[in-house]
């Protein structure tokens, strides 16, 4: 079974960046959700299993309502444990990497956002170890998930939502200003624990 995990910090900490309203719905109403129904999809289809992993490897024979779910939840994971209300920065490493691949922090920063206003109604902007061990930047649809099989995009190391209900009570279509909110509230300790390390959902929260 899968457990919605808590949050680093109470539902006030993310303002004024992101209101605690949406934080509270975001993560019990959404992600709570998400939980639900995969456990009880796990229960309907008889799986065995004890890592999210196990499912986007083999996902394509999977049900929808698991594909929606498990992403669901994986993703959630991963964009709360990269929100923070501290200041921090990219490891030496990551930075470097960063460096070569975009120009520098700035340059990435400037093109993960037109990549996320340009994701066309739900889904996620992601920043991937991809297939080549070189840094890149994809979207994906609804709730899929880089790791998923049948995409096979890499290993995250940033994800953001940009589904409409991460940013709508407070920023409505400003999608925009929603994003440059993330930035000042992301946990550049995190993102570079998950470039160094490649930790696994139990290792989160
Ligand atoms: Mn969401």
């Amino acid at each position: 079974m899968f457990i919605l995990p808590e949050l680093k910090n109470p539902y006030s900490a993310y303002a004024p960046y992101i209101d605690a309203q949406t934080m509270e719905i975001h993560h019990q109403k959404h992600h709570a959700g998400y939980v639900k129904k995969l456990n009880h999809a796990i229960i309907e289809n008889d799986l065995q299993t004890e890592r999210i992993e196990d499912l986007f490897e083999k996902i394509s024979e999977l049900p929808t309502i698991i594909r929606n779910n498990a992403g669901g939840h994986y993703n959630h994971t991963v964009f709360w444990s990269l929100l923070n209300n501290t200041m921090s920065t990219p490891s030496s490493e990551l930075l470097a990497e960063i460096n070569k691949t975009f120009g520098s922090l700035e340059d990435f920063k400037n093109v993960f956002t037109e990549k996320a206003l340009s994701v066309f109604g739900s889904g996620w902007v992601w920043l991937v170890i991809n297939n080549e061990n070189t840094l890149e930047m994809v979207t994906t649809h609804n709730q899929d998930n880089p790791l998923m099989a049948d995409l096979n995009l890499g290993y995250p190391i940033i994800g953001m939502d940009v589904w409409e209900h991460a940013y709508y009570l407070k920023y409505q279509n400003k999608r925009d200003e929603y994003i440059t909110a993330v930035w000042s509230l992301l946990d550049w300790d995190q993102v570079s624990f998950r470039y160094g390390q490649k930790p696994e959902m139990n290792d989160l929260n």
